[in-house]
């Protein structure tokens, strides 16, 4: 009979809490409704004991003992082990006379800084930084550029596709021509941003940084061109020699890649140049007239360069990071030598 009593008071201690449903006030109330001091139940039933024959005493007692555990511990567990009763008392234990804790100093992703830096350069020369979506259609990634259908950067193995044709963009190309689309010269943007491509080893990320720059207007020549990048990367890289080499891009017309002597070297040759004394920072060239003509840009008017650059290889150089996979590892250990 006052066992049943316990067992009663177990199955309706469990059925309260998991009305309590974790609520830090409700597990609270139930707390006090069995375990409190004054007037819970548990109080009651430990009162009970007294008025027990010597015979039932001993299992009645026992029982009894189970119960608080099992109380205790799932009032422990509901409250996350501090309940506003326990809360309150901790509260109460802070020594107010201890020095605080310094918090620690956070810092910015060496991407991050050097992405600020280029803006920075750009900004000054009246440059605007733009950006778009990261998901692309066929048309700004590929075909707005002058990439044909059969185009090996098309390739799957290349580009990361969606089944809707859809695609995370491979440059931030199509970001310019969506400017190009909805206004008309003059135009003098930078775009960073992430981008993407099924490459994934020591030297490869599938996902890297790049900023392109896109400058058309009345006139410009491949001597703007090369005076904005010059300019550009002394600020950059202060103190280095530059040189312009023949390239190919589908989208420029001529084109150009442009190296730095080597940083680490001074252009006398190292593992870092592979023995070359050059570094090569980026590509660039005219804006080929068949892209004006696809984002409605007049090209007998209009003339323009446009250049892009890998921002993490820049990040590494620069900061003497030696290997691709500390910047996207989210290591503190790489960070915090930012702060
Ligand atoms: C590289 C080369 C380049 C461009 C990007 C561009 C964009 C438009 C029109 C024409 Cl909308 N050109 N971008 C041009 C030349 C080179 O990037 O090596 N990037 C890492």
């Amino acid at each position: 009979m006052t066992l049943e009593r316990l067992e009663e008071a177990r199955r309706a201690f469990l059925s309260d809490l998991e009305q309590a449903g974790g609520d830090a006030g409700a597990v609270e109330e139930v707390r006090i409704r069995y375990a409190g001091r004054r007037s819970g139940m548990l109080q009651e039933l430990t009162a009970v004991l007294k008025t027990l024959p010597n015979e039932e005493k001993r299992d009645y007692g026992r029982e009894l003992n189970d119960l608080k555990k099992l109380i205790e511990e799932k009032l422990k567990e509901a409250s996350g082990g501090a309940s506003a009763g326990t809360a309150g008392r901790r509260r109460a234990a802070i020594d107010v006379t201890l020095p605080g804790r310094r918090p620690r100093r956070g810092a910015q992703h060496p991407v991050h800084l050097v992405r600020r830096r280029i803006e920075a350069i750009f900004l000054s020369m009246g440059y605007s930084v733009e950006d778009g979506p990261e998901i692309e259609d066929d048309w700004h990634n590929f075909e707005a550029l002058n990439i044909p259908p059969d185009h090996p950067a098309r390739d799957d193995q290349d580009t990361f596709y969606f089944t809707d044709g859809h695609v995370l963009r491979t440059h931030t190309s199509p970001v310019q021509a969506r400017v190009m689309e909805r206004q008309q010269p003059p135009i003098r943007i930078i775009v960073p941003g992430r981008v993407y491509r099924r490459d994934s080893d020591l030297r490869h990320s599938p996902m890297f940084h790049q900023i392109e720059g896109l400058l058309v207007d009345e006139g410009i020549t491949f001597g703007h061109l090369k005076a904005t990048l010059e300019t550009f990367l002394h600020q950059l890289f202060v103190g280095v020699d530059i040189r312009f080499r023949p390239s190919y891009f589908p989208f420029t017309e001529p084109s150009a890649e442009v190296d730095i002597s080597c940083i680490f070297c001074n252009g006398s040759g190292c593992g870092v140049c592979s023995r070359s004394g050059w570094i090569e920072i980026l590509g660039s060239g005219m804006v080929d007239p068949r892209v004006f003509e696809r984002v409605g840009v007049d090209p007998e008017r209009y003339t323009g360069f446009a250049f892009g650059l890998g921002i993490d290889r820049v990040a590494m150089l620069l900061y003497g990071i030696p290997d691709l996979r500390l910047m996207f590892s989210g290591d503190q250990r790489l960070t915090r030598q930012f702060a």
